[in-house]
């Protein structure tokens, strides 16, 4: 008797919690009854449309891309694990390994459904990212394989040469590397340059929520990442690291 009680209870406490998890992951779109909204709690972001997306909130948007992003973020840790730690070296390979599937590269905020990559053509700030465009993407993969063309060695702390921040020792620097250097020395943006705290650094990046003016307001808070513990979603301003007071979102 007294077991099957304490089943009872975890059964409860089990629902409990899954309740709340399903009434999170419920969007209501602007102008729309909460009765109709809650009709559309079993749309998925992964299957959820941009014309759906752009009739969001500012809040349920935000939901939406932390949701597409900690989905990644597993698919990342899956990836490590099964690689001694190893850092993929694109997204795709996520998809090649078997631990996301392909849509799931395709952000619901991105009308051009992957065409543009990591960053929107009309943001004119960060063409420079196109040679980590991925092919069916909408996000930014800051730990790509690709070399990188953007100015990392008078940025980053000390200003490494080549040969420091080259680990593989091909000749070039990838964005990866240039990254982690980047994660733990820090860069010329901070007082004291020093290591970034893992749920501050971000890894995967979305530029497609919303940026109205932003290419003539750089401060505004434009861009959701996952940061390096594959964890922490945060909304913050382009460049990050300048933004004194990120967002982190539930
Ligand atoms: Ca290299």
């Amino acid at each position: 008797m007294k077991e099957s009680l304490v089943s009872l209870a975890l059964f409860a406490a089990v629902a409990a919690i899954t309740g709340c998890q399903q009434e999170q992951a419920t969007v209501i779109p602007e102008g729309m009854s909460t009765a109709q909204g809650k009709a559309l709690s079993g749309v998925k972001p992964a299957a959820m449309t941009p014309a759906v997306y752009a009739s969001l909130t500012s809040s349920a948007k935000q939901g939406v891309i932390a949701d597409e992003l900690r989905t990644i973020g597993k698919a990342i840790k899956a990836y490590r694990a099964k690689h001694n730690g190893k850092w993929p070296g694109s997204l795709t390979a996520l998809v090649t390994e078997g631990l996301l599937p392909a849509k799931a590269l395709v952000s619901a905020s991105d009308p051009t459904g992957g065409k543009e990559g990591g960053v929107p053509k009309s943001y004119d700030q960060w063409q420079k990212s196109e040679e980590a465009d991925e092919p069916d993407c909408s996000f930014l993969y800051e730990l790509c394989s690709a070399t990188a063309k953007w100015d990392w060695k008078s940025y980053l702390a000390g200003s490494p040469s080549v040969a420091t921040v080259d680990l593989d020792k091909d000749g070039e620097v990838s964005w990866q590397e240039a990254k982690l250097w980047h994660l733990a020395r820090g860069d010329t943006t901070q007082a004291s340059p020093g290591a970034y705290p893992l749920n501050r650094f971000p890894v995967v990046r979305c530029y497609w929520y919303g940026y109205p003016g932003s290419k003539d307001d750089t401060k505004q808070r434009s861009v959701i990442s996952l940061a390096a513990d594959l964890e922490t979603v945060f909304l913050s301003q382009p460049w990050w690291e300048k933004d004194d007071a990120p967002v982190t979102l539930p």
